[in-house]
């Protein structure tokens, strides 16, 4: 389909902003595995300090660059699934409050106001600026959603009473009405609670009430991003191997079952809070496992596609077809398959270390410890990451009439990523295991063997993730010189959006996984059951805490305690 003007603005700049400052992004994760590894010996970088690092590392790279790319794929792809155009008018509403908002919170996050990372856990406290920009971020998400999609959709139904919705836009509209819901409590958290705190309204709130809440929409939150990724699995890796997605009706079933068990799991990032009652935390944790279940289903089908694919290119034997795949293919949109399999490889991690962490007891072992930090690189910053920046470089390349540029450089950039995230990985992994903890500077550790908080059985596997970290940055780079140079290449024709979108190979209809509404009242009956209570536990059992609520006047010390670690080295 065309797409000019306006509309080819926005998509596009929906695609360059998040991705420059994805750049920032990476270069702070670079500083954190150096500093955490004691190889860089300070604790601020270009006047950055630590955790003020690792607050834009967390919300830049996995909050807005995902949301942007959400919101520009989902655009683009419903755009071309329906064959009907966007409107102008709405997209513009939507770009103005999602960029102002970023750019609102990407304020108080440079200049020291917000310094609480990406969970924003009270008492840590940010100034207004932070989560208003949040909030105007995420309402900018919606609005194409509710007053686009939707009435796109309500028409082409008119005109199609008897077609099935096609899959990619079923998917935009799971993921999107489980971003809807998951806002509901983060929303309440923010505008009953820090914002009032954070204007100085109120003196004390809630903590373990705002951690309930903030976890409520948390992990649906790694659904949002994980089902954009599988919409590209169910829908483009097939036709890049040359065959046919395997079952349309078990990539409708996974998203079906994303729809039922991705939100009442929340508590399954509390258990160790002393607050909240065993049995509910038991119930979340049985909860988990069930959302596992359509991650088992893709794994699956996207083997079972990739192999009728490569038997069709002549693959045989058990094992023997493997080889066939596009693994290293330049010709067409080929390239793509290097993301999307790199990052299965990684999600294999992901997945295991997952259900580690969802097992009750086990989690007691690895929680708040870099075992965690291992398991969100190889799912968001693994599958989420890679697919997104596969989908970024082609929407570059098709919006603006270009050809992918420096494909050598776009084709091992992603392997480079995969090696590097899987030492890393490891490395933070067993590292877990002695207790390397997450969310600490740890390299002021190795300054002094004398103290205390000095552990030598640490530091090989922060130097081996240090190199890990290293390679993905090194396959980044690799990345940005064929990204910039498709962005600034001279046009070779129209702009247009289209996806390689693959046919399914068993395409028969089951209505009741097309049919969104049973399994979102399923959902609803679930967390009316889920929820309630551990809320109430957290509103009657959590200790409401007195904490110095930001103002200009009485701002957060950051500035002091920047000087006083750094006086600190500068003696050792
Ligand atoms: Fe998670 C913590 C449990 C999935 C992200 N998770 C986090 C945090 C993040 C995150 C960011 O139960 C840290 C939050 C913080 O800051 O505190 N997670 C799970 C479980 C799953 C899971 C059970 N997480 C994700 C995804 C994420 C993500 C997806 C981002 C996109 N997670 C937890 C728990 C915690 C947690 C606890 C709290 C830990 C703590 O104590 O703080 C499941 O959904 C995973 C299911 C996945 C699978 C894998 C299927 C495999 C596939 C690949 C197939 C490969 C092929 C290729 C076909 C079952 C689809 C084969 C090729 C060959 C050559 C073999």
């Amino acid at each position: 389909m065309q797409v000019k003007g306006g509309l080819r603005f926005i998509l596009l700049s929906e695609i360059v902003f998040p991705f420059l400052l994805l750049i920032l992004g990476v270069l702070l994760g670079l500083f954190q595995v150096l500093a955490r590894a004691g190889i860089l010996k300070t604790s601020h970088i270009f006047g950055i300090e630590y955790y003020q690092g690792l607050t834009l590392h967390g919300a830049i790279n996995a909050i807005v660059f995902t949301t942007f790319v959400i919101v520009a794929f989902c655009n683009a792809i419903v755009m071309y699934s329906l064959q009907r155009s966007l409107k102008s008018g709405i997209q513009w509403v939507s770009w103005v409050l999602m960029v102002g908002g970023t750019l609102m919170a990407a304020f108080a996050m440079l200049t020291g106001r917000a310094s609480v990372l990406y969970t924003f856990y009270p008492p840590l406290i940010a100034h207004w600026s932070f989560y208003l920009g949040v909030v105007l971020l995420v309402i900018g998400s919606l609005v194409p959603f509710f007053f686009d999609w939707i009435p796109n959709y309500l028409a082409w139904r008119r005109e199609n009473p008897t077609t099935r919705m096609p899959l990619p836009v079923l998917g935009a509209f799971v993921t999107f009405t489980l971003w809807f819901l998951m806002i509901i409590p983060v929303a309440i958290e923010i505008l009953f609670q820090l914002l009032p705190l954070s204007l100085g309204w109120v003196e004390e709130i809630n903590p373990l009430l705002a951690r309930t809440l903030f976890w409520f929409f948390g992990h649906p939150l790694v659904y949002f991003w994980l089902l954009p990724a599988y919409m590209m699995l169910y829908s483009i890796l097939p036709k890049l191997v040359g065959g046919k997605l395997y079952s349309d009706p078990a990539a409708r079933l996974a998203f079906m079952l994303f729809l039922l068990f991705s939100i009442p799991v929340g508590l399954h990032h509390q258990f160790t809070e002393g607050g909240l009652t065993a049995g509910w935390k038991l119930w979340h944790a049985f909860l988990t496992f069930m959302v596992a279940v359509p991650s088992f289903i893709t794994a699956f089908t996207v083997a079972a596609s990739m192999e009728y694919g490569a038997r069709q290119q002549g693959g045989t034997g058990l094992f023997g077809w493997w080889k066939k795949l596009p693994y290293f293919s330049k010709q067409g949109d080929q390239w793509m398959f290097a993301y999307f399999i790199s990052g299965l490889l990684l999600f294999l991690f992901g997945g295991i270390t997952g259900i580690v962490n969802a097992s009750y007891n086990m989690n007691l072992a690895v929680h708040n410890t870099s075992w965690v930090v291992g398991h969100f690189h190889t799912t968001v910053g693994g599958l989420v990451t890679l697919s997104f920046l596969a989908i970024s470089l082609y929407m570059v390349s098709t919006l603006r009439g270009t050809e992918v540029k420096f494909k050598g450089f776009a084709l091992y950039a992603p392997y480079l990523w995969l090696i590097g995230m899987l030492i890393f990985e490891v490395a933070m992994s067993i590292a877990g295991f002695y207790g390397f903890p997450r969310r600490s500077n740890t390299g002021l550790s190795y300054m002094d063997p004398t103290s205390i908080h000095h552990r030598p059985d640490w530091i090989i596997y922060s130097h081996i993730s240090a190199l890990g970290g290293v390679l993905a940055v090194v396959g980044f780079v690799a990345y940005m010189v064929s990204f910039l140079g498709t962005l600034f290449a001279k046009p070779v024709r129209e702009s247009r959006v289209e996806f390689p979108i693959a046919s399914a190979y068993h395409d028969n209809e089951v209505p009741l996984y097309s049919n969104m509404r049973p399994w979102l009242v399923g959902a609803l009956v679930l967390i009316a059951i889920s929820y309630p209570y551990p809320l109430y536990d957290s509103a009657v059992r959590g200790i409401v805490s007195k904490s110095p609520a930001y103002n200009e006047r009485f701002p957060v010390p950051l500035k002091q305690m920047q000087m006083q670690t750094r006086a600190e080295a500068e003696q050792k």
